[in-house]
């Protein structure tokens, strides 16, 4: 019988994702701006917490923002209001970004005068976690009304980020939500995660994880 041709094509993208993710990393190297890739599933407030950490750092950090949408340029906009460079990235239908579409989205930034580079992934807790984006700090959020059960369901994403911002801290009277369940299981998948609760919409907390960021960013 003839040999079949057998083609992984799974990792034929992720083979070639990560050759790309090392040119985002040379380029973010010689152009001198820090990446940081921010990851959750829909609706868990990734817009608010950037337009605020927006807000705090834009007179000390040259900022940029690369939107990341399946349709629509909606938080692009309220990106684009507070006078920061922005790209969006319409994907039409996939549920990540990738490394190729970074590249092509830092090519539309004046990345020779930014210090910082916000990526806004595309809301979704599985799939943005395979892909390397060569960023500086991969990150997370999850809001308390989607559980402190999360890492034990979704481990990848849990396991690639840096940071976990914990948002949306206002509601935890309303839903029982264990935050040293959360820390637990977050720290089995992977131990040197920083934690960060927080509220993007009373301010608690976000100073400590401002006060982490420019330290990431200084220490580059
Ligand atoms: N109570 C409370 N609500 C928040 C907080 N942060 C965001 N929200 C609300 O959560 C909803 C979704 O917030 P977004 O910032 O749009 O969430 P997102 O992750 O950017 O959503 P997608 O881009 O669609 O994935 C909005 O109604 C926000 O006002 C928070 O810290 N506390
Ligand atoms: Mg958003």
């Amino acid at each position: 019988m003839e040999e079949l041709t057998y083609i992984d094509l799974k990792q034929c993208i992720l083979a070639d994702n990560d050759q790309q993710a090392d040119a985002i990393r040379s380029l973010s190297r010689e152009k001198g701006f820090f990446l940081w890739n921010i990851m959750s599933s829909p609706g868990a407030g990734k817009t608010t917490f950037i337009l605020d950490v927006i807000r705090r750092l834009k007179d000390r950090f040259r900022i940029g923002v690369i939107e990341g949408d399946i349709e629509s340029t909606i938080d692009a906009q309220k990106m684009q209001a507070l006078g920061v460079p922005t790209v969006q990235l319409r994907t039409g239908g996939d549920c990540h970004l990738d490394a190729p579409m970074i590249l092509k989205a830092l090519e539309s930034l004046p990345t020779d005068n930014l210090d910082l580079v916000i990526i806004e992934n595309i809301g979704n807790l599985v799939c943005p976690a395979e892909f390397d984006l060569g960023a500086d700090l991969p990150s997370m959020l999850l809001s308390v009304p989607e559980g402190d059960d999360k890492a034990v369901k979704y481990p990848l994403m849990f396991s690639v980020c840096r940071a976990l911002v914990v948002t949306k801290v206002d509601t935890l009277p309303y839903f029982d939500f264990d935050m040293e369940a959360l820390r637990r299981n977050a720290r089995i998948l992977n131990a040197g995660i920083d934690i960060f609760p927080l509220s993007a919409k009373t301010g608690e907390g976000m100073e400590a994880f401002i006060n982490y960021l420019i330290q990431q960013i200084n220490s580059k």
